[in-house]
């Protein structure tokens, strides 16, 4: 196995490690010492994922089966899955669903457009769309599949994975810059550009139009916690956000994998790295699976499948279909 499908297994088991671990501590206070928690994910139990952990699996499939995107192949994905399991997602993305459910099943299906796909989310919270964190937090299958794709391919992807659900900007633009940072660290570290630099061009041409340059900002206050030898996890969640907008969690995932690359971490192994990643995010606290889960789909893809406990892959659900899927469209980059 080379290097590179190594960081796309890593990406995918990593977001499935974060979902799983997270859950046990999703909106818990308070959130217990690194001491207690290490030794929770010590005990024999299996801890299962979330609704994170199954879009992603539906993206992954429905682009691995298509090799492109289908948005209708993927809006009956994710809601067949939904009516499978409706628990555990966000409390009001559920109407998406039901209004998808209802157009699957009283048309043919060569007959659905895109345009009516697209419908339900946009009907969300008044015409605004969700601002939701769930476009995000279930992307990175998009930055595998979508690695060799140039900066506007890539966002039109993102865009539309997003829009079935997604219909609000800052939920876009979340799942932009989540799937920006996996496509960065997919290349870590012989990457020639700095991660933050990237996320800014993209926040700034995602914003232009904007009077609120509400991604711009997150940046800048990432950037000045990296300048800092370590700050509170109490800090970074009241600075960054740890809730279940898009807003208030993609920036802290981002800064959880990027504070192990400050220099009072150089002597960590990568393993190391990881599991600090992902333990830092949970204890943000708040909406802990979807942060550790977009924080661990970073750091798979940074420091690789090989750096990802071995205890920890043994007790997470979903790992070996994570693996063959992130195999999967491993595969497909030498078909394109
Ligand atoms: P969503 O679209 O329902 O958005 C999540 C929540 O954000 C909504 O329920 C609203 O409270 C709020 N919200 C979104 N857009 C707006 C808006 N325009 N105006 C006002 N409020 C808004 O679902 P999603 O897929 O974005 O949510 C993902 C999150 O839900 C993830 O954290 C995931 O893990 C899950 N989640 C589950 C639980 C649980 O206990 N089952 C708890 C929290 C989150
Ligand atoms: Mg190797
Ligand atoms: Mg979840
Ligand atoms: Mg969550």
């Amino acid at each position: 196995m080379n290097d590179m499908e190594e960081k796309f297994i890593g990406s995918l088991v990593g977001a499935v490690v974060g979902d799983c671990l997270g859950s046990e501590y999703e909106f818990v206070t308070p959130i217990p010492s690194r001491e207690k928690m290490l030794k929770t994910y010590n005990s024999p139990c299996i801890f299962k994922y979330t609704d994170d952990t199954a879009m992603s699996r539906s993206v992954a499939f429905s682009l691995i089966e298509k090799k492109k995107l289908d948005c209708i192949d993927l809006a009956k994905k994710f809601t067949d899955e939904y009516i499978r399991k409706p628990y555990g997602y966000g409390a009001t993305i559920g109407e998406v669903f039901h209004k998808l459910n209802n157009i699957f099943s009283s048309k043919e299906y060569a007959s659905i457009t895109e345009e009516e796909i697209f419908s339900p989310s946009k009907q969300q919270h008044s015409g605004q769309g969700s601002f939701g964190n769930g476009a995000a937090m279930r992307i990175a299958p998009a930055s595998l599949f979508g690695i060799k794709s140039d900066n506007k391919e890539f966002e039109d992807l993102v865009r539309k994975i997003s829009l079935i659900t997604h219909a609000h900007p800052f939920g876009i633009n979340g799942a932009i810059l989540e799937a920006t940072a996996v496509k960065w660290a997919l290349k870590y570290p012989n990457n020639d550009s700095d991660l933050l630099d990237k996320l800014e061009t993209f926040a700034k041409s995602l914003e232009v139009d904007s009077e609120q340059k509400v991604y711009q900002e997150k940046i800048t206050l990432i950037r000045q916690l990296m300048l800092e030898y370590e700050t509170s996890e109490e800090d970074v969640a009241t600075k960054l956000g740890n809730d279940v907008t898009a807003l208030n969690s993609v920036p802290a995932a981002i800064y959880s994998f990027l504070r192990t690359t400050k220099e009072r971490f150089s002597n960590l192994s990568p393993e190391e790295k990881f599991k600090e990643t992902i333990l830092f995010s949970i204890s943000l606290g708040g909406d802990t699976d979807t942060i550790a889960s977009m924080a661990g789909a970073i750091a798979g893809a940074a420091y690789s499948i090989n750096c990802i406990p071995k205890n920890w892959i043994k007790i997470c659900e979903g790992v070996d279909d994570a693996r063959k899927q992130a195999h999967k469209l491993y595969e497909l980059q030498h078909c394109k």
